[in-house]
């Protein structure tokens, strides 16, 4: 039978007669599909591919509500284009910027609001949390009953970026119901809107999140994932690198330095994450059949490895980058 009843935990509509279908589970007096329960109980994972098109209808849905919105983000990879989200919705939102606890502790908070207030995005605010360490929720409450303009409060971003997570600690903090969402370190848990009445006042409602096409969680398996996915305070890797040396991750990437003057390359990534440095490169080909991206990098920018963290490199210099063809990298002003 196909029920109207949703999955508590990820949103997708219940049914009990196809178990290779979405919203699978035993008996539909059961609150969660099978797959939230194996997720929940056992950390297994089923990838689900979610098309952009059912989000963005989503995300359009939410633009004909004028309900606030909080548009969260993940620090450590920030969007390249925070805006994007207003060819879709033009609602009040707060920007939350949450796995604040992944960065250095001393990374000052006033730095990231600065970073972000310099693009000239307008948000209502800019709010910087960590999901994980409760830190600035009661904070993050306060501006939302400040800026509500209905009960109804919807939480909107991309895959992975904590969305869920937010709105669970929010129902631990300030209500007293038992409903947990679906977390999950892979992509695409969510897999429709959720709606979770925490008092008589505030509804949140979790959605999917948009797939980031160009993430490196997209192209790795679930085992690297989640070491690819910090849990701890980052501990910066600093290389004093000359030309023709080269910092290797996993056997994920590899960034050569071709030309410049002695410089400093800082890894901001998982601490899990192995790296090797090559003090002559061109005896090595490790790598080397990856797609190549050269850069021409100037005074104090980040290279951005969409899904695996930045390196922040001092001194202008050149680089070639070798990395999967679908991962997106890109060149910013030094976050840090
Ligand atoms: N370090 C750190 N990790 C966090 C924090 N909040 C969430 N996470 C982790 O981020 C991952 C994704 O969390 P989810 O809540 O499932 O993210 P989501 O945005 O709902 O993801 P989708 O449903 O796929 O769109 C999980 O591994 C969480 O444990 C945080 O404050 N700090
Ligand atoms: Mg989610």
């Amino acid at each position: 039978m196909n029920s109207e009843k949703k999955c508590a935990g990820c949103g997708v509509v219940l049914q009990d007669e196809n178990v290779l279908q979405e919203g699978y589970t035993t008996s539909l007096d059961n609150d969660i599909c099978q797959r939230c329960f194996r997720m929940k109980n056992y950390g297994e994972y089923q990838v689900v591919t979610k098309s952009n098109d059912e989000y963005l209808s989503i995300l359009k849905s939410v633009g004909e509500t004028k309900d606030l919105v909080l548009y969260i983000t993940d620090l450590l990879n920030l969007d390249k284009d925070l805006d994007e989200v207003r060819n879709y919705i033009s609602n009040k939102m707060i920007l939350v910027l949450n796995k604040k606890d992944a960065l250095p502790k001393s990374v000052k908070e006033a730095k990231l609001i600065k970073y972000i207030e310099d693009k000239g995005l307008h948000f209502e605010e800019i709010i910087v949390v960590s999901v994980s360490k409760n830190y600035n929720i009661d904070y993050l409450l306060k501006r939302i009953k400040y800026h509500q303009t209905s009960k109804n409060v919807y939480a909107v971003g991309h895959t992975n970026v904590g969305k869920s997570s937010l709105i669970n600690k929010l129902i631990k903090n300030y209500s007293d119901k038992t409903q947990e969402l679906t977390m999950s370190a892979l992509p695409s848990t969510t897999l429709n809107t959720v709606n979770i009445e925490i008092n008589d006042y505030l509804t949140l409602i979790d959605t999917p999140g948009l797939v980031d096409t160009g993430s490196i969680l997209n192209y790795v398996d679930p085992k690297m994932t989640k070491k690819i996915s910090p849990v701890k305070e980052i501990k910066p890797k600093t290389y004093q690198l000359r030309r023709n040396q080269s910092i290797v991750i996993e056997d994920l990437v590899r960034i050569d330095y071709v030309e410049g003057e002695k410089n400093s390359f800082t890894l901001y990534a998982s601490n899990s994450l192995r790296v090797k440095r090559f003090l002559n490169a061109s005896n090595k080909d490790d790598l080397k059949n990856l797609n190549k991206v050269t850069y021409h990098v100037k005074y104090g920018e980040d290279l951005v490895i969409n899904g695996l963290g930045f390196i922040k490199i001092v001194n202008k210099a050149v680089v070639d980058v070798y990395i999967d063809k679908n991962v997106d990298t890109f060149m910013r002003k030094s976050l840090i």
